[in-house]
């Protein structure tokens, strides 16, 4: 296992030396955040980020993400010109020795939650997603602003997509996936990255997009979709999570079994009836089996990148909802310890 930390580059307010201060530190998780969706990101700006990573005893080994324009995600003819785009992205961040590139394939949203600042007892606050907020949510009132969410979209764009999201269902999704895959994945073979797609968060449709990469099933036909070891996952563990249909433990084991699980983030969250509040890493605080889940990775030798994911803010930090330090520097820590003890029980 090779604990890596996001750091948003150099705006992030938490430094690259107090990443490299959290024990067994050893990659960032980056990206060039200052390019436009579908463009190619300048050498010299991959080679900064490399080069303040290296000065700081990281590694620079893991992108999150390189984004996926929407024409690709559409199929429309102008994808190809992005798809050019992505492969020489894909051969720049090889050049500069990433390993893994992290992406997802969610039409227009990124990861949703209905509030990023839900108190609890203790006066922490986190990320949390309950249904009755999501109904009253209207992405097309020009008003909405969500975490993962691209505020440079007008009003009118949005309308637009929407309405060419409308000749998209899940199949269609899976089609221009597949084209998107058959076209990059033999540059990641020459250029020696692995692809790790991220699951839809939440694993359910929203606002009336189609969403894809949900469940077991349907992980299955994307590993197909072109079966290389190149094609696989970011396993997220809150993600796929909030769907207790998904039993994470049976599917950590076989994904990684299949060496197909390049990169894991893990995190823990309660499921409600009426949706999920994220909470401490810390298998007690949440729905999920964080310690199953790791006895499986130790049992099957995952070597893969792995993070502490989205984190509450506590101690009085401000800053990025679900990305401050000090939440995700505990997460990190207990998921090392978690590492340690199971190592150890199996050496024994
Ligand atoms: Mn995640």
């Amino acid at each position: 296992m090779k604990l890596s930390f996001r750091w948003y580059g150099e705006s992030d307010r938490i430094s690259l030396e107090y990443i490299s201060q959290i024990p067994n530190m050893y990659s960032v998780v980056t990206a060039v955040y200052d390019v436009p969706v579908g463009e190619v990101w300048p050498r010299e700006n991959i080679a900064r980020l490399k080069k303040l990573t290296e000065d700081a005893g990281l590694k620079f080994e893991v992108i999150e993400s390189v984004p996926v324009h929407e024409d690709i995600k559409l199929g429309l003819p102008t994808r190809d010109k992005y798809i050019e785009a992505y492969k020489e992205n894909i051969r720049r961040l090889g050049e500069a020795g990433v390993k893994c590139i992290c992406y997802n394939f969610m039409p227009v949203f990124d990861w949703t939650r209905t509030q990023l600042d839900k108190v609890a007892k203790d006066g922490s606050t986190s990320l949390v997603y309950y249904t009755e907020q999501l109904e009253k949510m209207d992405p097309l009132n020009g008003e909405l602003s969500l975490p993962g969410w691209d505020s440079s979209y007008k009003k009118e764009d949005l309308k637009h997509l929407f309405e060419q999201y409308k000749l998209v269902d899940e199949e269609k999704l899976f089609e221009n996936l597949k084209y998107f895959l058959e076209q990059i994945i033999p540059v990641c073979e020459e250029a020696d990255v692995n692809m790790a797609i991220h699951p839809d968060d939440p694993p359910w449709p929203i606002f009336g997009l189609p969403r894809i990469i949900t469940n077991e099933k349907n992980i299955d036909r994307f590993l197909k979709l072109v079966d290389s070891k190149r094609n696989g996952l970011t396993f997220c563990t809150g993600s796929l999570g909030a769907d207790p249909n998904n039993d994470l433990v049976k599917m950590v084991d076989k994904y990684s079994k299949m060496g197909r699980i390049h990169f894991m983030h893990v995190r823990n969250i309660k499921i409600l009836n009426n949706g999920f509040e994220e909470t401490a890493h810390d298998n007690t605080y949440g729905s999920l089996d964080i310690i199953g889940i790791m006895r499986v990775l130790v049992d099957n030798g995952f070597d893969g990148y792995l993070r502490p994911d989205h984190g509450r803010m506590i101690w009085g930090e401000t800053g990025k909802p679900g990305y401050g330090l000090y939440d995700r520097a505990l997460g990190a820590s207990y998921l090392n310890g978690v590492w340690e003890a199971l190592e150890e029980e199996r050496r024994k």
